[in-house]
């Protein structure tokens, strides 16, 4: 069992050299609904899939350095009950299966799909990482899985886990059992840790696809985690340094560059979150939620990145 001190993040600030970066899926963030979870759609399309009220939660939105996620359904080629019959799917802590999670007390759960389910986690933007490292954990209930998953058909269980490059299409497998009967891989009742490192990834989505239709089968997902190295510039080099650092509400720039050609705010996701006037000498940012964010700052031909803490 691991135990993930978030807490300690917060106090990276830039530094010469290199600082560690983290961005996770743990799933005990969410609140836990006991039961099942049933799929109001037409199981015969393909269709996302919506959180129901006093249901087991199936999608999340980002928050600070939690991946948000967001399930999806299709059909098999010939379709069959899909979710609408009640699965156990999505967020549970429900550790009868598996006897603990692989982190913390809450994981996420795939079983009786009757057809495909895709499991998105947020795009994660690495332009300013270098060696990262993808994990995810994985636990695959004892039980008599059916044929190699090359058919999109019942009794064809599948599980695949692969990252994505959205801009080149590019894949890296961390699991893909297509091709073999799961129950012959010696990959069940227990939790299992797959990594890949993915370089040259500008951006990256991890994915789950899972196909299985029996209350036996399931698939039990936890501690993904996004980990690598952030390219900071040498600390004698920075021109310019948000004060103070944590901001409350307004900051100003230690050593103001001046030809300040751009000042910008970009969350974990590497999503741009807000602009600042060059032509001001302090800005408020006391509208952005509390947690932690990139500043960049941009002079002549170089950008200057920093971590800030919003307090
Ligand atoms: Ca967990
Ligand atoms: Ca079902
Ligand atoms: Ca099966
Ligand atoms: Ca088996």
């Amino acid at each position: 069992m691991k135990k993930h001190v978030f807490s300690g993040l917060f106090f990276l600030l830039i530094q010469t050299g290199q600082a560690q970066e983290l961005i996770v899926a743990d799933f005990e963030q969410q609140p836990v609904f006991t039961g099942l979870y049933f799929d109001l759609e037409d199981p015969s399309t393909a269709h996302p899939l919506i959180n129901n009220p006093q249901e087991p939660i199936i999608n999340a939105e980002p928050n600070n350095q939690q991946l948000g996620f967001s399930s999806y359904y299709t059909p098999y080629d010939d379709p069959s009950t899909g979710l609408s019959d009640g699965d156990q799917v999505g967020i549970t802590d429900d550790t009868d299966s598996v006897g603990a999670f692989y982190e913390g007390n809450q994981g996420y759960v795939l079983s009786d799909i009757d057809g495909n389910f895709s499991l998105t986690f947020s795009e994660v933007t690495l332009e300013n990482w270098s060696q990262t490292t993808v994990y995810c954990s994985v636990f695959i209930k004892e039980s008599t899985y059916e044929g190699d998953g090359t058919q999109n058909a019942a009794n064809s269980d599948r599980l695949a886990i692969y990252v994505l490059n959205p801009l080149s299409g590019e894949k890296i497998d961390l699991l893909d059992t297509t091709g073999h009967d799961i129950d012959e891989l010696d990959i069940e009742g227990r939790w299992l840790n797959f990594s890949t490192q993915i370089p040259g990834f500008n951006r990256a989505q991890l994915i789950v696809e899972a196909r299985n239709n029996a209350s036996s089968e399931a698939f039990f997902i936890d501690d993904i985690r996004f980990e690598g190295q952030l390219s900071v510039v040498d600390h004698s080099e920075v021109k310019s340094v948000a004060a103070p650092n944590p901001i409350d509400q307004y900051f100003s720039l230690d050593r103001r560059p001046s030809d300040l050609k751009e000042i910008y705010i970009q969350n974990i996701f590497g999503r741009i979150i807000w602009r600042g006037d060059t032509r001001q000498n302090i800005w408020t940012i006391g509208h952005l939620n509390s947690g932690l964010y990139f500043l960049n700052i941009a002079e002549q031909d170089k950008t200057w990145t920093q971590k800030i803490i919003k307090k």
